[in-house]
């Protein structure tokens, strides 16, 4: 220009339809619409950063993948197992559910015959007929191939409980192409080698404040086996009601809520099968000596008193007949190893206020705790002699840590370093932080659950292998069946990455994690579990 006008401040920006503009910029040069336009850009990259995360829930430990992709045509696509080998029942039925999952969601015309299909998923099993119990190997293995025409993937598990995690995995890849308008796995090849960080990954189910049908608890066993949780810890009974059937005292359940609202033996044995099938251990509990008023409607010998019924009657003998009779009738429906024995807010006012208790207290020269330690232990003592290690919640820690017998896990509920504490007297420990553990805190935030790590504070090798792991828990004051799933899900999905998946795994932050367990929120709506939303936003958006 050179003729001493000062020069134009204009600068030139490309438009979402890539037309080229030019505009006033400020003083350093930037135009008010091209800031924009360049926002917008920047955030839509972020976009495209988030949604090529590969959407598994929990995040496998280790995950390769490339840029391919498979079609899955229902016609020619098989689960089979490597040749020679037989099908186990657990995992014939695990295929069976998997092809339903894969193929019976949408609409979907056979694939092009011109594309590249994954036509099998070959698994090679270690054992076939591995018992399912605490610690038994969950790894697995694999593969998906992206190479010619008619492409083989390859699941390798040493037992089939790692086979079932396998499959869970491979189910989440494949998704709907609406180009193509059939199942598809992206990002093909995988390489896929996983393992969980906890042996223990439970959800506490209560059907004693609120009575939960079969046919919820077998959904909510659905739901966990989608994020790898491993334990369903059933709170069958508390002192509202007393729905399980015990045939050594047949006048127990007479503290069900109605005669409807029970559940026999059979249908505790129908629930372990069908946990089992999952790859689900049930650990049973009675929650003793506090909480336990139920039991007195059939046996009110139980009750200190007709007016003051908790905690169990600790000066007589038949509460540790019944005791006893409950965990003899256990041992013909609960293979799991653990038994829960409760042992939480114990009000020992019933003992002092009523007289024969007290001339017992004082005729042993026992204090109200020591009473409390007598009970649990001898507890503890049955479940052991019926081959059970005792659970009991972390107040019985607290009061007598020497009196424990070593084998009880400590349960942790009501303060932040019991675990800490636990494993450091040798003790196993399992988490469930109130704070940020329990669902039937409503407001309690899907990543209080996420960010909740139980070696928190653990440095010793030793120490951290005595953290079995972690549960969330469903009281259920507020919830029955009509609830219990949206009030679950997604939040204990948080936890369950949080117990199955790698230390780092928050490493991205939680900008991609709420990216992926808002997809994982929707493929369980997708498989017909209602989940609650994670956040605001589009479920258009988090579908794909
Ligand atoms: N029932 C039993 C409960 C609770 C516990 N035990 C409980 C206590 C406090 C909160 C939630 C639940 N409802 N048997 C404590 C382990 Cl906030």
């Amino acid at each position: 220009q050179g003729n001493g006008s000062p020069q134009l401040p204009l600068a030139s920006f490309q438009d979402a339809n890539g037309d080229w503009h030019l505009e006033r910029v400020n003083d350093l040069g930037e135009s008010r619409r091209g800031l924009i336009e360049r926002r917008r850009k920047r955030s839509q990259d972020q976009v495209k950063l988030v949604q090529d995360e590969v959407k598994v829930w929990p995040m496998p430990v280790s995950l390769k993948h490339g840029r391919g992709a498979l079609s899955l045509d229902r016609k020619r696509f098989s689960f089979e197992v490597s040749e020679g080998s037989a099908v186990p029942d657990t995992l014939a039925q695990a295929f069976s559910r998997y092809s339903d999952i894969i193929f019976g969601q949408h609409f979907s015309i056979s694939a092009s015959p011109l594309a590249r299909t994954l036509v099998k998923l070959v698994v090679t099993l270690g054992s076939l007929d591995e018992e399912l119990q605490y610690g038994v190997d969950e790894s697995y293995k694999l593969d998906i191939p992206d190479s010619s025409r008619e492409n083989v993937a390859h699941l390798a598990a040493p037992t089939v409980y790692g086979a079932l995690r396998g499959l869970e995995t491979f189910s989440q890849l494949a998704t709907f192409s609406f180009e193509s308008k059939s199942m598809q796995i992206n990002k093909t090849p995988y390489i896929i080698k996983d393992f969980p960080r906890f042996p223990y990954r439970g959800l506490l189910v209560d059907t004693a404040r609120h009575y939960q049908p079969i046919s919820s608890i077998k959904r909510i066993l659905d739901s966990m086996a989608h994020s790898k949780l491993n334990v369903l810890h059933w709170h069958i009974v508390d002192e509202q009601s007393f729905p399980l059937e015990i045939p050594s005292y047949p006048s127990l359940w007479k503290g069900a809520y109605s005669y409807a609202e029970r559940y026999t033996l059979d249908d505790a044995r129908e629930i372990v099968r069908y946990a089992r099938l999952r790859g689900i251990n049930v650990m049973p509990e009675v929650d003793m000596p506090g909480h336990a008023a139920s039991w007195g409607v059939g046996y009110p010998d139980l009750w200190p008193s007709p007016d003051c019924l908790m905690p169990l009657d600790v000066s007589k003998n038949i509460t540790f007949d019944v005791i006893n009779g409950i965990f003899q009738d256990f041992k013909s429906v609960f293979p799991f190893k653990f038994a829960h024995l409760g042992g939480d807010e114990v009000n020992m006012d019933c003992w002092t206020q009523t007289h024969h208790i007290r001339s017992w207290l004082i005729h042993n020269n026992f204090t109200t705790k020591d009473a409390y330690a007598d009970f649990v232990t001898r507890a503890q003592d049955i479940a052991l002699n019926h081959g059970f290690e005792p659970v009991n919640w972390e107040e019985t820690f607290y009061s007598f840590p020497s009196k424990l017998r070593n084998k009880t896990v400590v349960h942790n509920w009501l303060n932040g370093g019991t675990c800490q504490k636990a494993v450091k007297l040798g003790f196993r420990c399992i988490m469930s932080d109130q704070a940020f553990w329990y669902l039937d805190h409503l407001d309690a935030a899907w990543h209080g659950f996420y960010n909740t790590e139980p070696l928190h504070n653990i440095t010793d090798a030793h120490e951290r292998s005595l953290v079995i792991g972690g549960e969330v828990c469903m009281w259920g004051e507020t919830a029955d069946a009509s609830n219990v799933m949206q009030t679950i899900w997604p939040r204990a999905a948080a936890a369950a990455e949080r117990l199955w998946s790698a230390f780092n795994v928050t490493k991205h932050g939680h900008k991609r994690a709420v990216q992926r367990l808002q997809h994982f929120r929707c493929l369980l709506n997708k498989r017909g579990i209602a989940a609650a939303p994670v956040l605001e936003g589009s479920e258009y958006y988090y579908f794909g």
